[in-house]
């Protein structure tokens, strides 16, 4: 019997695939939770009934949100970490010899054990020296953590559940204090095709809170739409000013010098939904 997982888009698009074995299922304190190992895309972790990530496509997702601030930044030392519990981000993070301190703020321990278990070709970072795992509410933690980090990743879930309120004007403020006086924040800012209009607005937010705001995209095919947007606020770096002939060279299977630069190059479409912000 063939068993398929499908993930609502919305109310007229599906995405499914093809179950090869359930691994786990549990209802947290926060959220239903399940691993399943796919035929296509390897073993994945499941949210609230949402792909979150994939051991096959996880790289485009996690070395763009790393590798983009991280290489805009001239010596980023501290990272945090808000969400994330898959630990995908901070195996990026550990390819940059400059970062010292690595802090993970996730409010779900169970997102953190079953990574670990099910997942370690994504979450083998978790138990690096550098990293210390705040199993907690991380708009808590970025309030009570001031002029502390470089660099901000906001890993969240989509814009329902726990992640809510990490889409917020108040959180993005209390990221800036959080941040150092030249600290970037870059959080993942969903898909155009499905959240233009929430896209729309967290840009507005953005531009009254940091004095440097560049989207970015690529393409992430277990994702609604496909092509995901993040967002960077900068309070003195311009990513598109960094000369890339001195990023040092890491391994990587999508980020490279030129994508940094080609990223920020966006479609029309996306381009108006920022713009009109
Ligand atoms: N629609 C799913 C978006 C999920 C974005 N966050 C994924 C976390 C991976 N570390």
């Amino acid at each position: 019997m063939e068993l398929w997982f499908t993930e609502h888009h919305n109310e007229y698009i599906n995405y499914s695939l093809k179950i090869k074995k359930t691994l786990n299922t549990e209802k947290t304190d926060y959220q239903e939770l399940a691993i399943i190992d796919t035929e296509y895309y390897g073993k994945t972790l499941v949210l609230d009934g949402i792909l979150q990530t994939t051991e096959n496509d996880e790289f485009v997702y996690h070395e763009m949100i790393v590798h983009v601030p991280l290489f805009t930044h001239k010596n980023p030392k501290s990272v945090l970490i808000v969400g994330g519990g898959d630990g995908g981000a901070i195996k990026e993070i550990l390819k940059h010899k400059t970062v010292e301190r690595i802090v993970l703020a996730e409010i779900d321990e169970r997102v953190v054990e079953n990574s670990k278990k099910y997942l370690p070709s994504i979450s083998y970072g978790l138990d690096d020296e550098k990293v210390e795992i705040m199993i907690g509410d991380g708009i808590k933690y970025v309030e009570e953590h001031k002029n502390e980090f470089d660099v901000v990743i906001v890993d969240s879930t989509d814009p329902i559940g726990p992640a809510v309120g990490l889409f917020t004007i108040d959180f993005y403020k209390s990221v800036y204090e959080c941040l150092k006086e030249d600290g970037i924040i870059v959080a993942q800012t969903e898909s155009p095709f499905i959240y233009g209009k929430l896209i729309n607005k967290l840009s507005k937010m953005f531009k009254e809170i940091y004095p440097i705001v560049k989207p970015y995209i690529c393409t992430i095919p277990t994702y609604p739409g496909s092509l995901w947007t993040f967002t960077m606020g900068s309070k003195k770096y311009d990513p598109e000013a960094i000369d890339v002939n001195m990023i040092p060279k890491i391994n990587t299977k999508y980020y490279t010098p030129e994508i940094h630069k080609s990223c920020f190059v966006l479609p029309k479409f996306i381009k108006d939904i920022f713009e009109e912000a």
